[in-house]
């Protein structure tokens, strides 16, 4: 097999222009456009709407290339095209060469009677995605859309491309992933899957493939296996159209998440298929898979219907986020920006992160990232918040393609964890009814076609047909007892955040509070002009319907209003961390109730304000930070109700663990007051009450006003994780002048800020003025007298000013109010009172009762 890529230097213009410009692929019309200055960075400012025109332009790709007459002689020629982002016509000489309307497939087109020898030229027409959905909408009228454009539903691209309350409205077009032309003689390995059981001490291997084959020679195939110590397993055979191989290996070293093993990277197992010819090798193909097995268990408990990942017979408590695309431009998110994220997910002890549908199915790098560090992966088929038309036969049929095509292509990932149907379309649907045939045809589509397709290919990954789920269509996806949910109260409905302490939902797989991103993040897209939640460009980077006002209302639940923008930052990004920890730990301590809380969202797709915890630019939000204590694997939580205070320790390791549980509750200014000393032991994948507090007790003996308890997890000398609780809203406290101090060096490429607090410092947060590097811990709290030292990567290109200076301290007690207590609270209630706001409030603040079941 020869590979020839067409990637590299194209040429584009829109279709009604004359000149033709240079383009890259694989790339994209913007991405084009604004390297050459003809529109303006869409991410900046209020520019997004300024470039609202190349997206109604039909837009032309070019480019010429060499065949020798050595290959002219191939017996095939494949043009594989890894994404054509969107509707499109290839034509190669000025010949038909083939036809894409599905983003979310590689297209194979055999070209070989078209090729010449000498110069041939590729050209591809993109059809506007505007234009094509707003004339496909008028020949099949779709239900409203409440995330951008409408009739988007007919185009099988990122729905949030057009859209959506967290991105910007940037339908691009474009060859956006590789493009190769590949010349076969005789035969070529069309894929090959491997099926994988590990039992005790061996592993059954099972791998079936498919070859192309041209000329009628015998063939016999090579399968090997090498294991991570190198150890080589071979088996031979005679290849036909299709062929199947086995092979037994021993001692089978077993996938684990990171959370599990403990190890940076799981034990992955090469195999590789080798067809030949006599001795002639015609193609190789090679894939690493993982030995383990991977449950769902949906059965009936105590509880009602469960829903618990297993990994290896261990249950999980499953711990993560929600993944959006990497980049509104998607080709600019390179390896280094995927390892990065996928690195903080880790940071934040992260063990799945959820593929949400309203994207891509990611890249091939994305999994095997997600292999290599043990984060497990479900993946959403890319269908979100809307009304689809699988009524019609051809968009059903190239929906079909891009399933068998995305499966065959993710199975054999051990980080693959679940398939789901669509993000959010049957709680939804009530929206729609209206239209009834489209949601005849969701429960069609999502209960009866799309599994039995699933399986054509992939026989074990578990599938639910959406999230949230119930147990049948429409039946329960609102429900705490059955399946998982998506809990939008807080937020969306402006419920307070205790409100998710009444939620014993089995599963949460989405839930969230919306921030601002880091300053120096914000400083990339607004002026200092701009830094108002008023201003235009502030507006224009907040897309969620009332978000603002939204972010000022919980705010000022806890805190005292800021006087400074800046201060807005420090406040929203706590809230948000307090919102998303207190709901995480509530549900761990639930764990076997509830087996998993994905927040939304891990990351951003373009600067703004959203419910990502990592911005675009890669600073860790508060919540990023905070994610790394409420996620451990082994920590001490508090749950603090009317009555009692208990301090749990909560272990999702395979092993026990013992311990000391130290209970100090402590002066805000004078230091600890009192403390007590627990021994512990808490079961695998289990937890333990280590004591417990009555609340009136302490209100008797103490001003709960300036006290606070603390929990510390002590194994040997060290403290492994601690908890803080406070009597009352930081705003009601008598949180004093902390005092804080800081001594900052540079040491062997790294920067170390020691933050030492006379009083008491609650989520201090050391930040660097000059770098969005993350920092090993942040927001945290120092009682009267402690210190703390964390550090940073140092930044090559330093600048002159002296170090200490580019390190900033700030504590909750350091932030001006801005104005009277009295105007706060009006605030709040001018911004409940907002007929949108309202409504939400009405429709959330119920709690939906459990599901009858038999
Ligand atoms: C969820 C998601 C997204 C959305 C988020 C925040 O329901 O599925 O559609 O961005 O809420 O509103």
């Amino acid at each position: 097999m020869l590979k020839k890529t067409l990637d590299g230097a194209w040429e584009f213009k829109a279709a009604g222009w004359k000149e033709w410009l240079p383009a890259t692929v694989p790339g994209c019309n913007y991405l084009d456009l604004l390297r050459l200055g003809r529109i303006e960075d869409p991410f900046i400012g209020t520019n997004e709407t300024k470039a609202a025109w190349v997206a109604r332009e039909d837009w032309e790709y070019r480019r010429s290339f060499e065949i020798t007459p050595g290959e002219l002689r191939c017996r095939l020629a494949v043009l594989v095209c890894g994404m054509l982002d969107t509707v499109c016509e290839i034509t190669i000489n000025g010949m038909p060469a083939g036809k894409g309307e599905n983003a979310h497939k590689a297209y194979s087109f055999d070209v070989r009677s078209l090729l010449r020898e000498g110069e041939n030229e590729i050209h591809i027409l993109f059809r506007s995605p505007v234009r094509y959905v707003e004339a496909k909408r008028r020949a099949t009228p779709t239900p409203v859309n409440g995330n951008g454009l409408n009739g988007i539903v007919h185009i099988r691209k990122p729905q949030c491309h057009f859209g959506w309350d967290w991105g910007p409205v940037l339908p691009v077009s474009g060859i956006q992933r590789s493009i190769d032309l590949l010349l076969f003689d005789i035969a070529r390995i069309d894929g090959f899957w491997v099926d994988q059981k590990p039992a005790g001490d061996r592993a059954q291997i099972k791998v079936r493939g498919r070859a192309q084959i041209f000329e009628d020679v015998p063939l016999s195939y090579v399968l090997r296996v090498v294991s991570p110590k190198g150890e080589t397993y071979e088996s031979f055979g005679s290849a036909g159209a299709v062929f199947e191989a086995n092979l037994e290996i021993g001692n089978p070293m077993l996938w684990q998440t990171a959370e599990l093993s403990g190890k940076k990277e799981q034990p992955l197992y090469e195999v590789s298929v080798e067809l030949y010819a006599g001795s002639e090798l015609l193609d190789r193909a090679v894939k690493k898979i993982g030995l383990r097995t991977l449950e769902l268990d949906r059965g009936r408990d105590e509880y009602g219907v469960n829903f618990r990942f297993l990994l290896n017979g261990n249950p999980l408590f499953v711990k993560g986020a929600n993944w959006i695309p990497g980049d509104s431009f998607i080709t600019r998110f390179d390896n280094g920006r995927l390892e990065y994220a996928l690195d903080a997910a880790l940071f934040s002890n992260m063990n799945m992160l959820r593929v949400w549908g309203g994207g891509y199915y990611e890249s091939d790098a994305f999994y095997e990232a997600c292999d290599r560090k043990g984060i497990l992966v479900w993946q959403d088929f890319a269908f979100a918040c809307q009304a689809y038309p699988f009524f019609m036969p051809d968009f059903l049929e190239n929906v079909k393609d891009e399933i068998r095509y995305n499966v065959e292509r993710l199975r054999d990932h051990p980080c693959l964890a679940l398939w789901c149907g669509n993000n959010e379309i049957e709680s939804l649907s009530a929206l729609w009814r209206y239209m009834k045939k489209y949601v005849q045809w969701t429960d069609e589509f999502f209960y009866r076609i799309l599994e039995p397709e699933i399986r054509r290919c992939d026989p074990v990954t578990p599938y639910i047909p959406g999230s949230p789920c119930g147990v049948s269509h429409l039946k329960g996806f609102d429900k705490d007892n059955v399946g998982d949910t998506h809990l939008w109260a807080v937020w969306h409905g402006l419920q307070p955040m205790k409100y998710y302490r009444k939620r014993m939902t089995r599963f949460c797989s989405e839930f969230g509070f919306e921030s601002l991103p880091d300053i120096k993040t914000i400083e990339k897209f607004a002026q200092p002009g701009d830094y108002s939640l008023k201003s235009q460009v502030m507006k224009a980077h907040q897309k969620c319907t009332s978000g603002n006002d939204k972010m000022v209302y919980y705010i000022a639940s806890r805190f005292r209003l800021p006087a400074k923008f800046e201060d807005f930052v420090y406040l929203s990004q706590v809230t948000q961390l307090e919102c998303v920890s207190d709901a995480t730990q509530h549900w761990r301590r639930n764990r076997g109730r509830c087996n998993g809380a994905l927040y939304w969202q891990l990351n951003d797709c373009w600067p703004v304000c959203s419910w990502a915890s990592l911005d675009y630019f890669g600073g860790y939000k508060a919540l990023q930070y905070a994610a790394r204590r409420f996620n451990a694997p082994v920590c001490v939580s508090i749950e603090d109700s009317r009555n009692s205070i208990k301090i749990f320790v909560l272990n999702d390791t395979p092993n026990p663990v013992e311990a000391q549980v130290a209970v100090e509750l402590f002066d805000f200014e004078k230091g600890i007051l009192e403390s007590v000393k627990n021994k512990i032991s808490a079961a695998p994948s289990g937890m333990e009450i280590a004591c417990e507090w009555r609340a009136g007790d302490l209100s008797r003996r103490y001003d709960l006003r300036k006290t606070g308890m603390r929990a510390r997890l002590i194994q040997g000398d060290e403290t492994i994780s601690s908890a803080t609780l406070l009597f009352g809203n930081e705003k009601d406290l008598q949180l004093p002048e902390p005092g804080l101090t800081k001594t900052v060096r540079a040491e062997n490429g790294r920067l170390y800020v020691t933050v030492r607090a006379e009083r008491f410092a609650r989520l201090v947060r050391v930040s660097s003025k000059v770098s969005l590097q993350p920092f090993t811990d942040n927001y945290f709290e120092l009682l009267p007298g402690e210190n703390v030292t964390v550090s940073a990567l140092l930044e090559k290109n330093q600048p002159s000013q002296r170090i200490e200076d580019t390190v900033e301290i700030v504590s909750c007690a350091d932030i001006k109010p801005g104005g009277a207590r009295a105007a706060d609270a009006l605030r709040r209630l001018l911004i409940l009172i907002d007929p949108r706001n309202l409504g939400a409030w009405l429709y959330f603040r119920r709690v939906p009762k459990d599901l009858r079941l038999p």
